[in-house]
């Protein structure tokens, strides 16, 4: 069994090479949640659904987020209201019609039936299993926890923001100074995270955000030390590419943080969790600085936007920690 610790667009991209080379029964992927925001009275997981969407292969393929062929009536109407009574948010993300995150008509179905499925009981857990079900996704996907976990970013002009306000509103353009996970401390993983780790051939820390997408999970001192547990089974693939993110904010985010965004700072970064690092080609030359950090460094083509790169991207972080194609040591 394949397990990977994922955040969004980037571990969801890594998901679908993935799935082309280890049958979907074989693979449980355990899902930030510290994105997760309440707009509009609805509960909504974008790290949870932009896998949902992309490995069903129904995702917008421009945003990476939301479903394809979106209409955007019910958001349209919310403004209306809003507009007509000068109804200005006191907190945008909780608070209505949010104008600047935008919930398309199909996506609305979604955090319908998750909000009115926790409202009626049903756990996190539970939910999302659901939805995979109904997105035919055959993968496990696993929140890392049912307890409340937020990240919130503290910029650098002072401002305490809500992760979606950091990251849509101001359009992640603000300086970062601090970054933190509200409800860590007690959170506890959902029933199965443990597990999955444990039992896992591997264990794949997906190309996402080492900041906000996979600090959230490890924020989760007991699947920190699972996967600490688990080392030698561990494998990460690098978010950054030539001193850079391929997608959103991690390299600044990163530098604002005080840490290098380069190969090497990601290797520093998950040391103590990973035993392997996945690289680009472009990076072949910082290979003995992320051996240095104690990783083995593997030299491969990561820009999935190529075609076949996604299923040998994923052979080959299988491969650093001697697991072949079909998933089986
Ligand atoms: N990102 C944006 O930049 N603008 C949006 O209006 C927006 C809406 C949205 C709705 C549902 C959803 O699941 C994701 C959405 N995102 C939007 C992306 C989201 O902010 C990011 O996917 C994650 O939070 C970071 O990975």
């Amino acid at each position: 069994m394949i397990c990977v610790l994922a955040g969004g667009v980037g571990a969801a991209r890594f998901l679908r090479g993935l799935l082309e080379v280890v049958d979907a029964s074989d693979v449980t992927v355990v899902v930030n949640v510290g994105d997760d925001c309440v707009l509009h009275g609805l509960t909504v997981c974008p790290d949870t659904d932009t896998i949902l969407y992309t490995v069903s292969g129904s995702v917008n393929p421009e945003t990476g987020w939301g479903l394809a062929g979106e209409t955007w009536r019910a958001m349209e109407s919310l403004r209306r209201h809003a507009a007509a009574n000068d109804v200005q948010a006191a907190d945008p993300v909780t608070g209505e019609a949010a104008g600047w995150f935008s919930l398309g008509d199909l996506d609305l179905g979604t955090h319908l039936y998750r909000s009115s499925r926790l409202a009626a009981g049903a756990t996190l857990t539970q939910v999302t299993a659901e939805l995979a079900r109904s997105f035919d996704l055959g993968l496990r996907l696993l929140p890392v926890t049912e307890d409340p976990l937020r990240t919130r970013v503290t910029t650098a002009d002072g401002r305490d923001l809500a992760f979606q306000e950091y990251f849509v509103r101001e359009q992640h353009s603000v300086e970062v100074r601090d970054v933190r996970f509200v409800g860590a401390e007690s959170a506890t993983p959902s029933p199965g995270v443990l597990e999955a780790i444990s039992t896992a051939d591997a264990v794949v820390v997906a190309p996402s955000n080492p900041v906000v997408s996979i600090g959230p999970l490890l924020a989760v001192l007991e699947v920190r030390d699972a996967v600490v547990a688990a080392r030698d089974r561990v494998v990460a693939v690098s978010p950054i590419v030539g001193g850079a993110a391929l997608k959103g904010p991690a390299d600044r985010m990163l530098r604002e943080l005080g840490h290098e965004s380069t190969v090497a700072g990601v290797a520093r970064w998950y040391a103590p969790l990973a035993s392997a690092l996945v690289v680009d080609q472009v990076d072949a030359a910082l290979a003995p600085q992320v051996q240095a950090e104690g990783l083995r460094a593997v030299v491969t083509d990561t820009i999935m936007s190529r075609p076949g790169v996604g299923a040998s991207l994923a052979r080959a972080a299988l491969a650093a920690v001697g697991v072949d194609a079909r998933g089986t040591r």
